[in-house]
């Protein structure tokens, strides 16, 4: 990879990949993209960054052009529970998008790195150790564009040579941008409530509700560890299982509460959330992602809460 085009770039992830990919490959030759204007202007002051809505085929295919692109990142995405609100929308931007980077990846000889989820699994998916293949019937329509996405991109790879490759996110733990509308997002809202005076959190989640998470340090090199290995070595591309955490929120809470004594935690519980999180895998087995590109993460639990606190505490200037 020489020269990087992210679209969605001001979100959560790629916030934070967008820096992490400026130190590997260097300031100008990562481009941000994103279709919103205030996100744009903020982008502009760490680097080199474009307006793009990914839906529009000809203007994603000039950025490609003006900026001689050889990597798309696309982390353009509607989120689980946002998704459930607005399925069409959803259908419309996950997959305009993800179509318009493998066609354009095809046409400009691209590759292709886009984010599957722990989403792409569904109630009958075997939810403990879930295999890196399985039965893959999601009940969301965020799930449903996943699927979708590690099947196109498996066949843009087969039938077209685009070289393509995915990673299956757990929830997304980070301080950077806040995440919007996902079933996860409990577990990043909760260290900006919890240092806030009265130290109280309410959850939308289940309290025993387990899902697989990771922190966003260890994310971010999975992306690009995935990205650089060697294509021989991998015998899967969309999508790989990764794993580093998995907890409920009563656990999380409870070792928070450790740290926090006087820290008070209570629930209502959305019925949406609550069935995507049923829905979805308690701990994904990562056993192919180990062996065919070395993925091996450095964040628990623990370390994830002592980093968090510390980092949430900074930005609030406490
Ligand atoms: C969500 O909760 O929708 C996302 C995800 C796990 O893909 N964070």
């Amino acid at each position: 990879m020489k020269r990087i085009l992210v679209v969605g770039a001001g979100g959560q992830i790629g916030t934070e990949l967008v820096p992490h990919l400026q130190k590997l490959y260097g300031k100008d030759n990562v481009i941000s993209a994103d279709l919103k204007d205030e996100q744009v202007e903020k982008m502009r002051a760490f680097g080199v960054a474009e307006k793009l809505d990914a839906t529009d085929a000809q203007g994603f295919a000039a950025a490609v052009k003006k900026y001689k692109v050889d990597a798309i990142f696309n982390l353009v995405a509607l989120l689980s529970a946002t998704g459930e609100k607005m399925p069409q929308v959803a259908w419309n931007i996950n997959i305009g998008a993800l179509l318009n980077s493998l066609n354009i990846a095809k046409e400009f000889g691209c590759s292709v790195f886009t984010p599957s989820s722990i989403g792409a699994f569904g109630t009958s998916t075997p939810h403990d150790m879930t295999p890196q293949d399985t039965i893959m019937r999601p009940n969301t329509i965020y799930g449903v564009c996943k699927v979708t996405g590690e099947l196109l991109s498996d066949y843009y790879f087969t039938r077209f040579g685009v070289d393509t490759r995915s990673v299956r996110f757990p929830g997304i733990i980070s301080n950077g941008a806040l995440p919007g509308g996902g079933t996860t997002d409990y577990a990043v809202e909760v260290f900006y409530e919890i240092i806030k005076p009265g130290h109280h959190y309410t959850c939308e989640v289940p309290h025993d509700s387990y899902m697989d998470m990771m922190y966003m340090p260890d994310a971010l090199k999975a992306v690009t560890d995935l990205m650089e290995a060697d294509p021989a070595k991998l015998k899967h591309r969309n999508s790989f299982n990764i794993a580093s955490m998995s907890f409920t929120p009563e656990i999380l809470f409870e070792a928070i509460k450790k740290r926090i004594p006087d820290a008070t935690f209570d629930y209502n519980v959305d019925p949406i959330k609550a069935a995507i999180a049923d829905s979805w895998p308690n701990q994904m087995d990562d056993s192919c992602a180990r062996e065919e590109w070395g993925w091996k993460p450095v964040w628990d639990m623990e370390a994830v809460i002592d980093d968090m606190l510390a980092a949430c505490r900074r930005k609030a200037g406490l």
